[in-house]
This record gives C-alpha cells, structure tokens and sequence, in this order.
C-alpha cells in the first residue's frame, strides 16, 4: 500500500458511491475499498472527515475528500484522461449533474422507499429520519407510501425529459462524450433498478435503456478490500499533499476557524482551520489525536461556510 493510492470509503448499495465506481471504472483505476455502516455511528469514517459522515468519501493518504461534486475534480485531477470533464459541455454537464443528484434522486429513493420501506430494518428509518432533520416525510413508512401515486409521476416526468434528452441519438447526454451528467443520472436509476427491478418501469424508454446498458457496461475498475484500521493507519502514517498558495477570498482569510455544513441532509459540520480556498472548493486542516493533521476537502457548492464558535 502506497500513501498515494486511492481509498474509497463506501458500501455497495450506495447510490452516490456507484457515481464514484462509475468514474473510477471509466479511468481504468485501481482502488482500495473500505466498506463502512450504513447507518451512524461510524468512527472509522469520522476519524477521518471530523465528523462528516454521508457516503462515498475518498482519501488519498491524509487528504480527505468529502462529496461526489469533490471527489470526481480530484480525481480528474490526478487521473486526466479519459476526461468525465469534456470541454464540449463543460459548465452544461455540471448543471444536469446537479438536477440528477438532487431531484432525479430524491425521487427514486422517494419511490423506493415508498414502495418497498418494509424491506429495510427500522434503525435505517430511524437513522435516516435522524439523518435527513424530518425531510422525506421523517422517514415515516406510512407516509411515504400514500406519497408514492405523486412520486410515480414525477419519476415519469423525469424518464421522460431523459428519452428526450438522448433521441437525437447521441451516445451520451450532454454530448458525444461521457460526463459526470452521465455519471450523475445514473446512480439514481441504478438504485431504482436494483430495488424496483421491472416495477422501476425503465424499459418503457429504448434510449434510456441503450444508454444504461453503455454506462453498466464500464465497471468498477479494480479494486481490493482495505480494513477500516488499515484506511486510519495510511492517514496516520501520512502527511497531506503541499497546496498552491490561496489567497484570501471574500471574508474568509487563511488560517481562520470554520466550519463547514451540508445544506440538505446529513448536517453534521466539520470543523478546522482554513488551508484553501477558490471558486469551487475548500480544504480545511484538522489535528486529531489518531491520524494526526488532516486535510478535508469539500466543494463550495451545496455547503455552509461559517466562522467557528469564538471566532
Ligand atoms: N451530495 C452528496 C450526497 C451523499 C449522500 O447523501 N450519500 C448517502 C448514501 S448514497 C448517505 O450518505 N446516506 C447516509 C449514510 O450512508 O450514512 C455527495 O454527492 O456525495
């Protein structure tokens, strides 16, 4: 094992961690898998981030990279081609990304839930309701399934605006190449195939189905099962990757305290002192008494940034 090899915190049925796989499959990766609980507490992984405990989080040595939206600009980052980033729909790709993550998700999870919550144990629905601060109707059972009639239209809805996206025969739905807008719009059909199967209704949309059939057909790269201990073991043994210098941006200068938040579900805020910072990221370093001094990163976008308690 090597301080700069890839760790992917996640577990299989995770439909953000799949986006990931996707991406690590595409570049033809090797990755170290570091399987984590479903549900919180999870001290293996919030060792690591601080707190931060939602799925997939990559680390590489003592950098820890927090959100998909982070994770894949690391990743092209360090592993350029073949690019999930193509000039041909920069700026596009990163825009259906963002409805795919958000809406084309919350209602696939809403549908499958609705349809089959009986199927996951109760302390899934306690954490998630926990987890989700009473969104998704508090993760209630009952209320979910009266919701599924709305949540079956507008999944349709969805479907719909995709078949029309891919009818012009392209191969790929921002362009000719791949994006992470393909990679984005996958990972929640992939979930409400996996638990809907044919009531998911996918095979109703030719296009949708020959575009999935491209994108199952990248897997995962290859990857190898690392212990939880192992993954701390790395960060403590190493240190994080040297900065370009940043320079103050806005109100928020170099070294100062702050912490940082999701701004829709799992607002569990990290807290550590301002390393850098840009138009579209942020790291912030944290000295912890198991693996030592951290580096978490995050995207700026679809997080709060504040001044720490008695800054
Ligand atoms: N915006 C985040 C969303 C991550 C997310 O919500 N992940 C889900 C799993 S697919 C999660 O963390 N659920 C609660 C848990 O696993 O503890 C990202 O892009 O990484």
């Amino acid at each position: 094992m090597a301080e700069n090899d890839i760790i992917l915190h996640h577990y299989p049925r995770s439909p953000f961690a799949e986006k990931v796989r996707l991406a690590l499959g595409f570049k033809g990766l090797s990755w170290l898998a570091v399987e984590q609980p479903r549900v919180a507490p999870k001290p293996g992984l919030t060792a690591l981030t601080g707190g931060y405990r939602r799925i997939p989080v990559m680390q590489v040595g003592a950098d820890i990279y927090c959100d998909t939206r982070r994770i894949l600009r690391e990743l092209e980052r360090r592993h350029p081609n073949p690019t999930i980033f193509p000039a041909e729909s920069a700026g596009r790709a990163e825009m259906l990304a963002g409805w795919a993550d958000h809406y084309l998700f919350a209602d696939a999870l809403g549908l499958v839930f609705g349809l089959h919550g009986d199927r996951f144990p109760p302390e899934l629905h306690a954490d998630r309701a926990r987890f989700t601060a009473g969104k998704y109707d508090r993760w209630d059972s009952v209320r979910m399934k009266a919701r599924v009639p709305d949540l079956r239209a507008q999944f349709a809805i969805h479907l719909a605006r995709l078949e029309q996206a891919l009818d012009d025969g392209r191969a790929f739905l921002a362009g000719a190449a791949l994006s992470v807008a393909d990679l984005a719009a996958y990972h929640p059909l992939w979930y409400a195939r996996g638990n809907l199967g044919d009531e998911a209704g996918l095979d109703a949309y030719p296009h949708i189905a020959a575009w999935l059939a491209r994108l199952d057909a990248i897997g995962h790269g290859a990857s190898r099962e690392l212990a939880p201990e192992a993954a701390l073991a790395i960060a403590r043994d190493s240190g994080p990757m040297t900065l370009p210098p940043s320079s103050d941006i806005g109100t928020f200068r170099i070294g100062m305290r702050l912490t940082v938040t999701p701004d829709d579900w799992g607002f569990d805020p990290v807290e550590g002192e301002l390393v850098a910072i840009d138009r579209d990221g942020i790291a912030i370093r944290r000295d912890d008494a198991l693996i030592g001094t951290a580096h978490v990163h995050f995207p700026r976008a679809g997080f709060t940034i504040r001044p720490a308690i008695g800054q």
